[in-house]
């Protein structure tokens, strides 16, 4: 059986997955897609040669009888109400981060998933589908280096646009070590605090970059994270693990060794789209797979909840100044 998928946005990352969903996955097609901006959206289907009808609403396309699961990929203020229409109309729904701009929102969708009794939610958290973090995973689980006492990491785009705020730091780049590094550790955050080094000339001068992010778990394992939005020199994406007996650290993109004017060198990859290009399929894949076999197994509603909890902790911390704790629920069995 082809699953047919929705896609709402059709903007970068939108995109990105029409392509994988039609061109590179198995067992998917693309028959609709939406997206505000209508014409572009009619582009899109152009541009990727497929055959899909362009809905002017998003919430007419969730329910488009030849739909049988949506993939949500507008922007973060738009996801809450999408996910929640699909789980009413009882389909699988695939959401990029952010689950919701808020826990609270995040909370309705938990519930609304609990209250109809099977999962159809996958968040888009990709990272724990890379195969460095798998690896850096395995190696942890195997007590290799013995129990992880630190983390230190950076988060590192080139650059970033006008409209990124010093908020956005957490919100949507932090995010991800958010949720990797609870799925690494298999602990919860207890605290955060974020501090701020000299800032950078190269940000625009509403934004505060860089940042550092401190990060304590219930089992009392301190992690730094530099968020480092302009950094100019590449997209670079960091983590060494400290553990009792060793330093387990994420494996770098593959990437050939020169040997050219007087240097020996690799290129430094320029943005997430090729970092995380294997991680992107993958976990796609397991969204396919997971609803052909009736069960949805990849980041879930609760770890998108717990990942904004931990979010806006964050941002009261950036706020503050101060150690801000964070309160986090006991996970339901239904995430089990
Ligand atoms: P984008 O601005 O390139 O595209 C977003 C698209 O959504 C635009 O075309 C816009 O017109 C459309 N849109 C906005 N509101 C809409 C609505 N109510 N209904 C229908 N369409 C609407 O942004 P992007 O970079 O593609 O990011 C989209 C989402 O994906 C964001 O939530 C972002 O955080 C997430 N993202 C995730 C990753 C990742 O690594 N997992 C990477 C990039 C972006
Ligand atoms: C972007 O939205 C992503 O999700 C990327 O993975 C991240 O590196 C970037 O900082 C975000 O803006």
């Amino acid at each position: 059986m082809t699953l047919r998928i929705g896609v709402i946005g059709t903007g970068t990352i939108g995109q990105d997955h029409i392509r994988r969903c039609s061109h590179a996955l198995v067992g998917s097609t693309v028959v609709a897609v939406n997206d505000i901006n209508q014409e572009q959206a009619a582009k899109v289907v152009q541009q990727q040669g497929i055959e899909a009808e362009v809905y002017a609403r998003g919430h007419d396309l969730i329910k488009a009888p030849e739909v049988d699961a949506i993939l949500v990929t507008s922007w973060g203020p738009s996801h809450e109400e999408f996910v929640l229409s699909a789980i009413a109309a009882g389909k699988p729904v695939f959401c990029e981060k952010p689950l919701a701009v808020t826990a609270e929102g995040c909370r309705k969708i938990v519930e609304a998933e609990m209250a109809h009794g099977k999962r159809l939610v996958q968040v888009g958290f990709m990272r724990p589908y890379d195969q460095g973090y798998r690896a850096l995973k395995a190696v942890i689980d195997s007590d290799k280096i013995g129990e992880p006492l630190m983390i230190h990491a950076a988060h590192r785009n080139p650059t970033v646009g006008e409209s990124y705020t010093t908020e956005m730091a957490i919100v949507d780049t932090l995010i991800h070590e958010i949720n990797v590094f609870s799925w690494l550790l298999d602990d919860q955050y207890v605290s955060a605090q974020v501090i701020y080094p000299r800032k950078t000339s190269q940000a625009f001068a509403h934004l505060k970059d860089p940042q550092i992010v401190l990060l304590e778990t219930a089992k009392g394992t301190r992690i730094d994270v530099e968020v480092f939005v302009n950094c100019q020199y590449g997209y670079d994406i960091q983590c060494e693990v400290v553990g009792e007996r060793g330093i387990a650290k994420l494996p770098e993109p593959s990437s050939v060794q020169m040997r050219s004017g007087a240097k020996l060198s690799t290129e430094i990859l320029m943005d997430w789209k090729q970092r995380f290009i294997d991680a992107y399929d993958v976990e796609l894949q397991a969204f396919i797979d997971g609803i052909k076999a009736d069960k949805i197994t990849g980041p879930s509603s609760w770890d998108g909840y717990t990942a904004a909890v931990t979010a806006d902790a964050c941002v009261a911390a950036q706020r503050s100044g101060a150690i801000e704790p964070i309160r986090l629920p006991q996970r339901p069995a239904f995430y089990e």
